[in-house]
């Protein structure tokens, strides 16, 4: 029997997961569980990052696992964890700290974003959080990461770092592809379309979260920002309404030209208001099962437990790989 290939992929529990998260990377770890021997990874070292209450980061990071869960990752199919509860995540990335060149990171686009948005805060983890996002893919001889194309740099800098790790000590690491799926890989946010819908937005408007009620839904797509010539049409001068029409896309499973067709005739009032409703209705299920899995927090960390002991075995593996290879006394 062939192996099966690998597939890692991980989500900081830095707050409830948006429709973002979900059409451009959780949607994808579901329909690919079945066929990938698969790791999904509440990254919670990457969330510290920037500064988080304790409390929220423990609830957080429940939820995370709750929430990945009910929308159909299967426990017993899929390894489910903790970032924090496998020492080698850490191990590694020191290691590969020491393989990453600072003129790569001071390249790295989210590392600008988030330190402008953390100016009294910006910390040397924040600047070396993709080498820790390298250490979590590498460890597991992952062949694919599935992601948003916010994180397509991150992968080729891990492809990098790879590389030159395998040049000097031999084929150590398997090269990982990312996964970057043809629509939905960016959904932008609903008060300012020209940037990515993100968790830790500020403004909730902007932010379609997977717990907001359906009138919270329906309300924020039609507070959406767009433009005022009423014409449901995908173009670049209409980032607003493109965003909608990818979100209906994604949410129906039509293409776009038939959703512009199907609203060729509406007004941009009608639109929105289906929009709303097509989200309301897709993710309400999801709740019902988020509901039920939070109502029994020690089946979570029972499951967190055995995912973890899992993980560690395989990663494991890989760090002695490394250790050995590099020259430790072992
Ligand atoms: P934060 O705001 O805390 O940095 P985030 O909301 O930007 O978080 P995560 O939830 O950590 O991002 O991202 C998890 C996965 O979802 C990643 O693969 C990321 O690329 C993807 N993703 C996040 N936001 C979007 C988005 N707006 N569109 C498409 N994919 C997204
Ligand atoms: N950086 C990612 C989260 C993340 C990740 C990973 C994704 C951490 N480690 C490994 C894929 C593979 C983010 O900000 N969304």
């Amino acid at each position: 029997m062939t192996q099966r290939k690998r597939i890692f992929s991980g989500i900081q529990s830095t707050g409830i997961p948006t429709l973002g998260s979900f059409l451009g990377a959780i949607s994808n770890w579901e329909k690919l569980s079945a066929e990938y021997d698969c790791l999904f990874c509440v990254v919670d070292l990457h969330a510290i990052t920037v500064r988080q209450d304790p409390k929220e980061l423990r609830k957080y990071g429940r939820e995370m696992l709750a929430w990945l869960i009910a929308l159909g990752l299967d426990p017993e199919k899929s390894i489910l964890y903790y970032q924090s509860h496998v020492s080698a995540h850490a191990e590694l990335s020191w290691i590969l700290n020491c393989f990453t060149y600072m003129g790569e990171l001071n390249r790295m686009a989210q590392f600008k974003m988030k330190s402008a948005k953390n100016e009294e805060n910006i910390n040397a983890g924040l600047y070396s959080y993709p080498v820790l996002q390298a250490a979590d893919i590498l460890l597991y001889q992952t062949n694919m990461v599935p992601v948003g194309e916010d994180q397509r740099q991150h992968i080729e800098l891990c492809r990098d770092v790879a590389g030159r790790f395998n040049k000097i000590y031999g084929d150590i690491f398997t090269i990982p592809d990312a996964y970057i799926p043809p629509v939905g890989a960016k959904i932008m946010s609903l008060q300012n379309p020209t940037e990515k819908m993100s968790k830790s937005d500020d403004n909730l408007n902007a932010c379609i979260y997977l717990s907001d009620s359906t009138d919270t839904v329906i309300k924020k797509f039609k507070r959406a920002v767009t433009d005022s010539d009423n014409f449901v049409k995908f173009s670049e001068e209409k980032p607003g309404i493109s965003n909608l029409l990818t979100i209906y896309a994604c949410m129906t499973g039509k293409k776009i030209a038939e959703c512009e067709a199907t609203f060729a005739d509406a007004g941009y009032g009608a639109f929105k208001q289906a929009v709303g409703e097509a989200v309301a209705q897709n993710i309400a299920p999801y709740q019902a099962e988020h509901a039920r899995l939070m109502s029994d927090p020690a089946e979570l960390d029972a499951i967190a437990a055995r995912g973890a002991e899992k993980a560690a075995a395989s990663a494991e593996k890989t760090l002695s790989k490394v250790k050995e290879s590099i020259g430790f006394v072992i």
